[in-house]
C-alpha cells in the first residue's frame, strides 16, 4: 500500500491537469512562447560570457572578463552541467560547441584531491544525463572512468565515505564528513551500476548511507557531521539544509529511479521525522527549522534557499497540501527585497545571510508545485522569480550572483549550477510538455534528468497508478 501512496503521488504531480482542480485562467501559450525564448536568450549570454572569457575553464567571472578553476586544473564544470540544459532547450549550435570541448578536452587522470561529492552531482550527473539525452557513449565512459577514481573514498571502517580524493593517486582525506557528502552520489553510481551492469557504484554508496541512518538519533533524524572512522556524531544538530539536504532528497529518488524497497523504508521514516520535529507553523508562515537529533528539541529559527528543495520531496510523495504551505513562505522570503536572500531567521523575518548566490531550490519547489497543482498563481510566481534574476543579477557581459540582496549588491561570479538548474527550472514552467515529464525522468540534485532504461515493469508499475 505504501509503495502505492508514493507512485500514486507522483503520478498525480505528473498528471496534475487529470488530478488537480486548476485555477481557471491558464497561462497563455504566446506568454509562454515568448518567456521560454528569454529563457533561452538568458541561457545563451551566460553562456557567451563563459566561451568568450572562460573557455576551458571551470566557471566564469563576468564583470572582470576572466575564469576561473575549483582547483589547480580545470574540470569544465561549467560545459558539463551546461549540457543537458541545452539538450532540452534544443540549442544545437551551442551544444556542438559544449559537446567538442567536454569529449576533446575533458580528462580525469589529474594530480589533484577533489571533493568527492561536488564532482559526482555535477560532473558523474551531468555525464551521464548527456549520455542519455544525446547517445554519444563517450560521456559515459567519461563518468566511468571518473565514477571508478572517486569509489575508494567509501572504503573505510563504517563504509561511510571520505569526503576528498585525488583523482590520480587515490589517497583519501577529510574523515568528518556530513550526510549530504555520504549519501547524495547514490543516484549518480546507481545509474553507473545500472548502466555498466557492475553493482559495486550503487552497493558502496548505499552501504554508506546506511551507516549514517543506522546511527539516527531518537527522533528519527540524522545530525550535522560525523566522522567517516569510528561512526561518531560531531554535531546532533538535525535541519534539512545544506550538509543534510540530498541525504534525504536521495532515499526518495533513488526509490522512484530504481526500486529500492530499502530505500523506501529509510524514506518514509525519515518523512515522518522531518514533519514532526522540523516543520515549523508560525505567526509567519509554514517553515522548516532545525532540532537536535536526540531530543527534538528546536535549535534554531533558520531557514534558507538551500531548504527550498524540500518542496519537490513533499510533491513527489503526495503532501502536496505541506508543499503549498510551505510554497507561500518560501514566495515571502523570495520577495523581501526583491530577490532571495541566503538565509533569514523566520520568527523576525530578518536576513541572516544576504547573499544571493543565483541559487534554483526556489524556483525548482515552486515548479514542482505548479505541475502537482496546476494553479496558475505558482506559474505566477515562476514568473516573478525569472524577472527578478533579469533584473538584478544581469549585467552587460552575462549574469553573476549577488552580495547583498538588500542593495543588489553584484558579486562577479557565476556558479555552474546557473546553467544545470536555475536556468533549467525557468525554461521548464514555460517549455512545451514534450520538452520534459516527470513520467520519464527523475531530475537528480544538480537538475541533470536521469532516465530508468532497465525495468520496464518498475516504469509500468510507475504509470499503472496515475490512471
Ligand atoms: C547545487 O549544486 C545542488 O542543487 C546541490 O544539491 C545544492 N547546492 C547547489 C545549488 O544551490
Amino acid at each position: 500500500m505504501k509503495k502505492i501512496t508514493i507512485l500514486l503521488a507522483a503520478g498525480c504531480m505528473l498528471f496534475a491537469s487529470s488530478c488537480s482542480l486548476k485555477n481557471s485562467s491558464a497561462p497563455e501559450e504566446k506568454e509562454k512562447e515568448e518567456y521560454a525564448e528569454r529563457v533561452k536568450a538568458a541561457f545563451t549570454k551566460g553562456w557567451h560570457a563563459y566561451t568568450t572569457y572562460a573557455m576551458g575553464m571551470d566557471a566564469v567571472n563576468p564583470i572582470s572578463q576572466k575564469g576561473h578553476n575549483w582547483y589547480a586544473e580545470p574540470l569544465l564544470m561549467t560545459p558539463v552541467d551546461a549540457y543537458s540544459t541545452m539538450c532540452l532547450m534544443g540549442l544545437d549550435s551551442i551544444r556542438n560547441q559544449a559537446k567538442e570541448l567536454i569529449l576533446t578536452h575533458l580528462n580525469f587522470d589529474k594530480d589533484m584531491e577533489v571533493q568527492q561529492f561536488e564532482i559526482a552531482i555535477r560532473l558523474i550527473g551531468g555525464l551521464v544525463s548527456s549520455y542519455q539525452l544525446d547517445g554519444d557513449r563517450r560521456f559515459l565512459d567519461l563518468a566511468v572512468d571518473l565514477g571508478n577514481r572517486l569509489l575508494p573514498v567509501f572504503d573505510t571502517p563504517t563504509g561511510i565515505p571520505y569526503r576528498m580524493i585525488n583523482l590520480k593517486t587515490g589517497k583519501k582525506s577529510g574523515n568528518v564528513t556530513n550526510p549530504c557528502e555520504v549519501g547524495s552520489m547514490l543516484v549518480e553510481y546507481g545509474m553507473l551500476s545500472k548502466l555498466t551492469g557492475d553493482p559495486k557504484y550503487y552497493e558502496k554508496c548505499k552501504r554508506g548511507i546506511e551507516a549514517v541512518y543506522e546511527r539516527r538519533g531518537k527522533t528519527g533524524l540524522v545530525g550535522g557531521q560525523i566522522n567517516c572512522d569510528t561512526g561518531e556524531w560531531l554535531d546532533t544538530k538535525a535541519h534539512i539544509r545544506g550538509g543534510i539536504d540530498a541525504f534525504y532528497e536521495y532515499l526518495l529518488k533513488g526509490y522512484i529511479l530504481f526500486g529500492d524497497e530499502d530505500l523506501k523504508k529509510m524514506w518514509e521514516n525519515s518523512l515522518t521525522a522531518i514533519n514532526t520535529y522540523l516543520e515549523d507553523k508560525t505567526p509567519n508562515g509554514t517553515w522548516m527549522g532545525e532540532a537536535d537529533m536526540n531530543t527534538g528539541k528546536r535549535t534554531a529559527t533558520i531557514f534558507g534557499a538551500l531548504d527550498c528543495f524540500w518542496n519537490g520531496c513533499l510533491v513527489l510523495s503526495g503532501e502536496t497540501e505541506r508543499a503549498k504551505a510551505l510554497q507561500e513562505s518560501i514566495f515571502k522570503m523570495w520577495t523581501l527585497h526583491g530577490i532571495e536572500p541566503e538565509s533569514i531567521d523566520y520568527t523576525t523575518m530578518e536576513i541572516r545571510d544576504a547573499v544571493y548566490l543565483i541559487r534554483p531550490e526556489a524556483i525548482e519547489a515552486t515548479y514542482y508545485v505548479w505541475k502537482a497543482t496546476g494553479d496558475r498563481k505558482y506559474y505566477d510566481m515562476g514568473k516573478t522569480m525569472f524577472e527578478s534574476i533579469e533584473k538584478y543579477c544581469q549585467v552587460e557581459n552575462g549574469y553573476v550572483q549577488l552580495r547583498d540582496v538588500r542593495d543588489k549588491t553584484k558579486w562577479d561570479t557565476l556558479e555552474s549550477f546557473f546553467f544545470a538548474e536555475t536556468m533549467k527550472y525557468c525554461y521548464l514552467f514555460f517549455a512545451p510538455d514534450s520538452v520534459f515529464s516527470f513520467k520519464d525522468y527523475v531530475l537528480n540534485t544538480e537538475a541533470h534528468p536521469m532516465k530508468n532504461t532497465w525495468d520496464k515493469d518498475w516504469r509500468g508499475d510507475y504509470k499503472m497508478f496515475k490512471k
